[in-house]
């Protein structure tokens, strides 16, 4: 039988196709490309077509997707990346068609989400997600891009009777996984009632994927949450007892960044620790202010929070990483996004400037 997977020696090189031409490509691509390098994946190329032929077989036309093959052949591609959701049958039309696996832009980040889980909820979680997203692929050709897992699932070359009995296998370990999470969330939902006899206002950090909220939590309650210049750092939610004031206690927690797109699987498996923010009393907002897309993330996130029934939290917004403003634009960069987000508190949690206003700030809000 074929091998499915191999442990990881080498950067896998991949070939990453965007389609552009609609409103808001130009930031998917920069994406895209964001979520392929924290997977360590090696881009070999990265293609940008438009697509004007849409036939069901590839989701374009054959020749282009032929083209498209060739190419990936040409400078010897490990994988294909495509930043769409092909259907499970047109995903596997293109591994037929290039004869190496393709990836979506949701499979990349399960796959994040994968080798980022260390705790066993947020393991169970990923593993859920994995599965619901692998149930309909049974077919998918799968390369091991991980580096502290061993093996995947995968059933390329089967016939169609060990399909339907992987079918069947997966139905029940995702139904057994499903048990173990409602196990975990009423564990969660018992420390949640503790927390509560403290009677303590609690404070959600939210925000995009990488935009600081780790690393406020950390400037803010001398923690030492793993932050990182990549996406999806954190999978879990940390909670720390926090003084704005003194006198003022309240408790603040980290949670899992957003993203454009989260794939539904993901959003539904990690919906208990995504309910940290709707739980809270007060959302705490964060923002890169120099991320070109922050206009964008702002809307990704209030959507997220919206699907999670937190959208009539009272928040605050603060806009991190002034630091990074270009300087001879900095004060004007500033005054525009303040005028755009209007209340909101500008710091920048590397330098430490702003901290105290935005202390300041918690304490009044969270005395309400
Ligand atoms: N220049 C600059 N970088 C910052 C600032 N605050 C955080 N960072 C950096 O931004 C990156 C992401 O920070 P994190 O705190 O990990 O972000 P996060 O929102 O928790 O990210 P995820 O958990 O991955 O969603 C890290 O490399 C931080 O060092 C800041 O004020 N200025
Ligand atoms: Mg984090």
């Amino acid at each position: 039988m074929q091998k499915l997977y191999e442990t990881q020696e080498k950067p896998k090189r991949a070939f990453l196709v965007s389609i552009v031409g609609s409103a808001g490509s130009e930031s998917q691509v920069r994406e895209i490309n964001g979520l392929a390098e924290t997977l360590g994946l090696q881009i070999a190329a990265h293609e940008k077509i438009r697509v004007r032929e849409k036939s069901p077989k590839f989701g374009m036309g054959s020749g282009k997707a032929e083209e498209l093959a060739k190419k990936a052949a040409d400078i010897s591609a490990d994988l294909l990346v495509f930043d769409w959701a092909p259907s499970p049958s047109q995903q596997r039309n293109w591994e037929e068609l290039s004869g190496i696996p393709v990836l979506d832009r949701q499979e990349l980040i399960i796959r994040i989400f994968a080798d980022r889980a260390t705790t066993r909820e947020a393991e169970l979680q990923v593993n859920l997600a994995e599965l619901t997203y692998f149930l309909p692929r049974l077919t998918h050709k799968y390369i091991d891009l991980s580096r502290q897992r061993g093996g995947r699932y995968g059933t390329k070359g089967a016939g169609e009777t060990k399909l339907e009995t992987d079918r069947r296998k997966l139905e029940k370990r995702i139904n057994q996984l499903e048990k173990d999470i409602e196990q975990v969330r009423k564990q969660r939902q018992t420390q949640r009632r503790q927390r509560e006899r403290n009677n303590l206002p609690v404070c959600a950090i939210v925000g995009y994927t990488n935009a600081g909220k780790s690393s406020l939590l950390n400037a803010l309650t001398g923690s030492d949450v793993q932050t990182e210049d990549k996406l999806f750092v954190t999978l879990d939610a940390v909670t720390r007892r926090f003084q704005p004031a003194p006198g003022v206690s309240v408790l603040l927690t980290d949670t899992v960044g957003f993203i454009r797109n989260l794939p539904h699987s993901l959003i539904k498996a990690f919906r208990s620790t995504l309910e940290e923010a709707s739980l809270a009393d007060i959302l705490i907002h964060i923002l890169d202010a120099c991320d070109p897309d922050i206009d964008r993330n702002y809307e990704t996130t209030l959507s997220v929070l919206q699907e999670l029934g937190a959208k009539e939290l009272p928040v605050l917004t603060v806009l991190n990483k002034i630091d990074c403003l270009p300087v001879e634009s900095g004060e004007n960069a500033l005054d525009g996004l303040q005028d755009r987000f209007p209340d909101s508190i500008a710091v920048s949690v590397k330098k430490g400037t702003g901290l105290e206003a935005l202390k300041e700030r918690i304490a009044m809000m969270s005395k309400k």
